[in-house]
């Protein structure tokens, strides 16, 4: 899927990991489109008078921000920043584009590439110093249809989840220690890895409020009072980080496990049984009812392609396409033409079926459909079996040692936050290897699991203040 390279913390994508990017991409470009967003391309650079006007929450990002600060060997007279978002490329233009209320709504997004050099070690796809996304820019005179979108957005992100990469994932609001400082609230969807029993951030979608219109002037005249009114914003975005939650979610011990939908090549055909005393017409007779497969299932736009390498042998192709995650691998071998039919190979859970050769696309399109909503259900299981509700502090830090995330009463203070990710991290790390980090709050979910009773207290022991919902707790990405 990637190749490395020599730039710490950036990565080549291969076409089998662009490809699933593409079929995301290529999905929610048109429903973006169905809501009246256009697309758009903003410069790279970002002058350092234009970055700095986002001065509040930029203090923090600002160790993350890459400079260019020369040109062959002259000093540029002033650095220039490469983008870690685009708010402040984009919203001074948005200024000069709202004069009346009848520039309104702007509805832009831009698929790109954005830079943000860390310091946490790298990993592919989780963190890396560039990496593709799309991002949502929108501004409105009506706060309510601004606050719609964001939930319009979301859906769609849940659906890449659920429908595309067959995740399910908890939807819900970040806490105000984990929003977007610049935002008003900010929604989110969250996957779990069971794997490693951490929590991980699928995209995000923001409302933005009237914060960055008061910073960037994006003003318009009311038509009844002549006054003037600061727009209503949001932001949302989701990156190619998707493609690494895929891979840790489905992936097993012989690796990668593609869902169907996003797979680039869905069906693979390996003939077998191919000797050294097989006769050339044989031979030629194997390869022929190979492709005449391929040529009839490729008819049903499945992703097929026949591996006709003379240089493997059909074990080698075997591990080879199921490392690689094919979701199906049909085998034909010389007995197989013989009797009509084929084997179909299931990469997820290894069912080995015998299918009539006059019926193999039908099945094969319903196998398919099947391998993704098992996937699904098999995550959604997962994610159900290692949701803990808790109540109490002891049994919080035991649900999370065994890898589960927590379902808590807690009473949204910032410094109660902090507390509960101090106390929860384990102090003995050293020997065992396992994450020690102590527990994030993944989201308010939408989906309360039960009503907060009046006697109910917030899940650090030492906080008085009444909780105010149920937060999804968990070691994070
Ligand atoms: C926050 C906010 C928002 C549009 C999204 O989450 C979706 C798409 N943007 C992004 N954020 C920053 O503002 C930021 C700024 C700087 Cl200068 C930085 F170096 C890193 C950042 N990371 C996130």
């Amino acid at each position: 899927m990637i190749e490395y390279y020599d730039v710490s913390g950036c990565y080549i994508l291969r076409p089998w990991s662009y490809a699933i990017w593409e079929v995301i991409k290529g999905w929610l470009d048109a429903q973006f489109k169905k809501l009246g967003v256009q697309n758009c391309y903003f410069p790279i650079f970002v002058s350092k008078n234009v970055l700095e006007m986002e001065k509040t929450h930029i203090a923090d990002f600002a160790p993350e921000v890459a400079w260019v600060t020369k040109s062959g060997d002259s000093d540029l007279a002033e650095p220039i920043a490469v983008r870690p978002t685009s708010e402040t490329v984009m919203y001074p233009a948005y200024a000069k584009w709202v004069q009346s209320y009848r520039d309104l709504p702007i509805k832009l997004n831009q698929w790109n590439n954005v830079v943000r050099w860390e310091f946490k070690h790298p990993q592919p796809f989780l963190r890396t110093r560039e990496f593709l996304w799309q991002e949502g820019h929108t501004a409105y005179s009506d706060p309510k249809e601004a606050e719609e979108e964001v939930m319009n957005i979301l859906d769609l992100y849940t659906k890449v989840y659920t429908d595309l990469l067959a995740i399910p994932v908890v939807r819900g609001r970040k806490t105000e220690k984990e929003k977007f400082a610049g935002a008003d609230y900010t929604t989110t969807v969250e996957a779990f890895v069971s794997a490693s029993g951490r929590g991980i951030q699928g995209a995000t979608s923001h409302h933005l409020g009237q914060s960055f219109s008061k910073m960037f002037n994006i003003v318009y005249e009311d038509p009844d009072s002549q006054e003037k009114k600061y727009v209503y914003q949001n932001s949302w975005g989701m990156t190619t980080r998707t493609i690494g939650v895929m891979i840790m979610v489905h992936a097993d011990d012989q690796g990668l496990v593609l869902p169907p939908k996003v797979a680039c090549m869905q069906v693979v055909i390996v003939p077998c049984g191919i000797t050294a005393k097989m006769g050339d017409d044989d031979k030629a007779n194997l390869i022929e009812a190979c492709t005449k497969l391929e040529e009839e299932l490729r008819k049903q736009q499945i992703r097929v392609k026949g591996d006709y390498r003379d240089n493997y042998s059909p074990g080698w192709k075997f591990n080879h396409w199921e490392l690689k995650g094919v979701p199906i691998r049909i085998e034909v071998g010389p007995r197989d033409v013989q009797q009509g039919n084929i084997v179909a190979v299931r990469r997820d859970n290894r069912e080995k079926l015998i299918i009539k050769s006059s019926e193999a696309t039908t099945t094969i399109v319903t196998m398919l459909t099947k391998i993704q909503e098992d996937m699904l259900s098999r995550a959604a299981k997962e994610l159900n079996d290692h949701k803990k509700i808790c109540k109490d502090w002891t049994d919080f830090c035991l649900q999370l040692e065994q890898k589960n995330i927590i379902l808590a009463p807690f009473c949204g203070d910032i410094p109660c936050e902090d507390q509960i990710k101090k106390d929860s991290a384990r102090e003995d790390a050293a020997d065992s290897g396992a994450p020690s980090m102590g527990a994030k709050s993944l989201c308010i979910p939408f989906d309360q699991p039960q009503a907060v009773e009046p006697n109910d207290k917030c899940i650090h022991p030492s906080c008085n203040r009444k909780p105010k919902h149920y937060v999804l707790f968990g070691r994070s990405y």
